[in-house]
């Protein structure tokens, strides 16, 4: 039996069977993915031998692949072929409690790191002045990061910090919260709004999953003890990956 074979099975064509060739392949691929005998990040066979393990054509293994590329279940790297996408472990995040993204990540055990899109010092907006508190001749930073954990991106955020809270955005390396505790106006209420969304192409790439995917659109709005606003955040979790828990009580009057 080829490599191919025994990594991907071998596929049973019935004559009568109306299925696409090409989506009779991604079964197999996705099936090899589930039992485990394709691994997150391992190499795929190639595709002249998938082709002749499956006994069809290369245009065919060229298709299924193509299409299991857009789903995100693999990936492909210009020169050294196509490996199965790492698949992130999902998050459970309770909705009470205040925490960054560096604390939520090291609580789970994995590795908080940032890729940064953009970070300047600029005027706030009018949105940003409302919502911060603000007068409009107040400059703030605005911080824009891809989040990962353990490599794997899981969200995009754009947070915007008051000048006074934080005077350069180069003080933050990876966790926001642990500058802002530094400088004495670490948040401690906030108040959170979620809502569904589609993630447009350019985020979607961001966020290694296909374009239009279902993320979590998030926005925080931060408050010190004293009810000053310190951090309005607008952000997109992976639908994939995160799901958000929130604990109800019975309340008896
Ligand atoms: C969380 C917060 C975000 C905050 C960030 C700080 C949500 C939806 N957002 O991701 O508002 O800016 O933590 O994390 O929970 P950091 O200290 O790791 O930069």
């Amino acid at each position: 039996m080829s490599d191919a074979a025994s990594i991907l099975g071998t596929m049973a064509v019935a004559d009568y069977d109306p299925t696409p060739l090409y989506l009779r392949v991604q079964e197999q691929i996705k099936s090899a993915v589930s039992a485990g005998n394709l691994k997150p990040l391992e190499a795929l066979p190639g595709e002249r031998d998938i082709a002749g393990a499956f006994n069809v054509s290369r245009v065919t293994v060229r298709k299924a692949i193509a299409g299991l590329v857009e789903q995100g279940l693999l990936t492909q790297r210009q020169g050294s072929g196509t490996f199965v996408a790492a698949q992130p472990q999902r998050l459970e995040q309770p909705l009470s409690r205040l925490t960054s993204f560096t604390e939520d990540m090291r609580l789970r055990g994995l590795e908080a790191s940032v890729k940064w899109l953009t970070k300047t010092v600029t005027l706030a907006s009018p949105d940003e002045a409302m919502r911060l508190s603000l007068s409009p001749s107040d400059k703030v930073c605005r911080l824009k990061r891809l989040r990962l954990a353990n490599g794997v991106p899981m969200a995009i955020e754009c947070a915007t910090v008051p000048v006074r809270f934080l005077a350069d955005p180069d003080l933050v390396t990876t966790s926001l919260y642990t500058v802002l505790e530094a400088n004495g106006a670490l948040p401690v209420r906030a108040l959170q709004r979620l809502r569904a969304a589609n993630l447009s192409a350019s985020d979607a790439a961001l966020l290694e999953v296909p374009p239009g995917s279902a993320a979590l659109a998030i926005d925080r709005l931060s408050y010190l003890e004293n009810g000053t606003p310190v951090e309005f955040t607008q952000s997109y979790y992976r639908g994939d990956t995160y799901d958000f828990v929130a604990e109800l009580n019975l309340r008896r009057e």
